[in-house]
C-alpha cells in the first residue's frame, strides 16, 4: 500500500470512529488543513523530479478526493443520527390518555342554596332574585321599618358614598317587596342571596347569605307556616323526627312574629355543646306579613294574608357539615373548600 493509500484508510477509519460533528471537523483539519498530513505531502511535491511530480500529484489529489468523500459521508451519517435521536426523544405518543384537569366543586354554601331551592320548588315555590344594591324604600320603608329604627343606622348598614338613599341590602326581603309589586297573589316564592351588615367576628361576616320565604294567598295561616317550615327542616337535615318550636318575637314586617328553633341535629334534643345543653338550635325568624307591608306594595290586606320567614344558609351549612367557624366559608382557602368536592 502506498503512502497516500495508507493516509486515506487511516482518515476513513478515524472519521468512522467519530460520533460528534465538531470532533469530525477537527479530524478533517488534521488531514486537509493548512498543516494537515495531505497538505504536507502536496508541499513536498516541489522536491521531486518533474517526471515523478506529475504521478505523485495525481495520487495525492485522488487521495484528497477520497478523504473529502469519506468526510462528507461521515458528516451526513452524524447529521442523520442526530436527527433520528432528536425525533426519538421528542416523539409524542398520541395514543396515551390525557392527563385530565383537577376537578373543582361547588362551594358548600352553594350546595346548601341549591338544596333549599330544590326542596321549596318541590312544593310549588318559585325562586326570585333582585339587586344587591338597594334603595331605602325597598330595603326599609316598604318593610314597615320606621325612620329611626337602629337597623337603618350607619353602624349596621353599608351606605353607598355619593349616592344618597342607596345601600347594600341588609336582608333579601327587598326581593320579595319587588316581587309583590309586580305579581298578584297567590305568591309563593323563596328569595336567596347575599346580604350585607356592619358586623364581623367568628359567627358574623359583613357579607353573608339569607333565604327568605313568602306565601301570600286568601287563607294562609300560621299553621301553614309551621307545617311548611317544619317539613322543610326535616327534609333538609334528613331527620323525619326533627321537632320545631315557635317562640314569640318581634320584627317590624310581621305580626305576630316568631323565632323558630329546631331540636338539635347533633344530640336529637338531649343537650350537647353545640346547642349549649338546651336541646334547641335557633334557625330562623318568621311571622305573618304585616298589613302595612302588603299596603306598601299595593296588595289588598283585607283580602290577602300570608307568612314570611328568613333563615341563614351559612349557619345551615355549618350545622349540616359540622363547620365551627363561619369565616372559613369566605376565606377562599382551598384546603378547606377541597374537602367538599
Ligand atoms: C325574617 C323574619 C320574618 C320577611 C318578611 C318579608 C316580607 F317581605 F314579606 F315582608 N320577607 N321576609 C321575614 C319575616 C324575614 O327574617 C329573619
Amino acid at each position: 500500500m502506498t503512502n497516500v493509500d495508507q493516509l486515506v484508510s487511516q482518515a476513513t477509519a478515524e472519521f468512522a470512529a467519530i460520533a460528534d460533528a465538531a470532533a469530525l471537523e477537527q479530524a478533517k483539519a488534521r488531514y486537509l488543513g493548512k498543516s494537515g498530513s495531505l497538505t504536507e505531502l502536496l508541499k513536498g511535491l516541489g522536491k521531486l523530479a518533474p517526471e515523478e511530480r506529475k504521478q505523485a500529484g495525481a495520487a495525492i489529489n485522488g487521495a484528497k478526493e477520497r478523504i473529502e468523500a469519506a468526510l462528507g459521508a461521515r458528516r451526513e451519517a452524524i447529521r442523520r443520527g442526530a436527527l433520528e435521536a432528536q425525533l426519538k426523544a421528542e416523539a409524542l405518543d398520541i395514543t396515551l390518555p390525557g392527563r385530565g384537569l383537577p376537578t373543582g366543586g361547588l362551594h358548600p354554601v352553594t350546595r346548601t342554596l341549591e338544596r333549599i331551592e330544590a326542596l321549596f320548588r318541590s312544593i310549588g315555590f318559585d325562586v326570585a332574585d333582585g339587586p344587591e344594591i338597594e334603595d331605602d324604600f325597598h330595603n326599609f320603608t316598604a318593610l314597615n321599618t320606621p325612620e329611626n329604627h337602629p337597623a337603618r343606622s350607619m353602624h349596621d348598614t353599608f351606605y353607598l358614598e355619593n349616592a344618597p338613599g342607596l345601600l347594600l341590602r341588609t336582608h333579601t326581603s327587598p326581593i320579595q317587596v319587588r316581587y309583590m309589586e309586580t305579581h298578584k297573589p297567590p305568591i309563593r316564592i323563596i328569595a336567596p342571596g347575599r346580604v350585607y351588615r356592619v358586623d364581623s367576628d367568628a359567627t358574623h361576616s359583613p357579607m353573608f347569605h339569607q333565604v327568605e320565604g313568602l306565601w301570600i294567598d286568601e287563607n294562609v295561616s300560621f299553621a301553614d307556616l309551621k307545617g311548611v317550615f317544619t317539613d322543610f327542616l326535616r327534609n333538609f337535615f334528613e331527620k323525619p323526627d326533627l321537632r320545631t318550636r315557635f317562640r314569640p318575637s318581634f320584627f317590624p314586617f310581621t305580626e305576630p312574629s316568631a323565632e323558630i328553633d329546631m331540636s338539635c341535629v347533633f344530640c336529637d334534643g338531649n343537650g350537647c355543646r353545640v346547642c349549649s345543653h338546651t336541646g334547641w338550635l335557633e334557625i330562623a325568624g318568621s311571622g305573618m306579613v304585616h298589613p302595612n307591608v302588603l299596603k306598601a306594595v299595593g296588595i289588598d290586606s283585607e283580602k290577602y294574608i300570608g307568612f314570611a320567614f328568613g333563615m341563614g344558609p351559612d349557619r345551615l351549612t355549618m350545622l349540616r357539615y359540622g363547620v365551627n367557624d363561619l369565616r372559613l366559608f369566605f376565606d377562599g382557602d382551598l384546603r378547606f373548600l377541597a374537602q367538599f368536592k
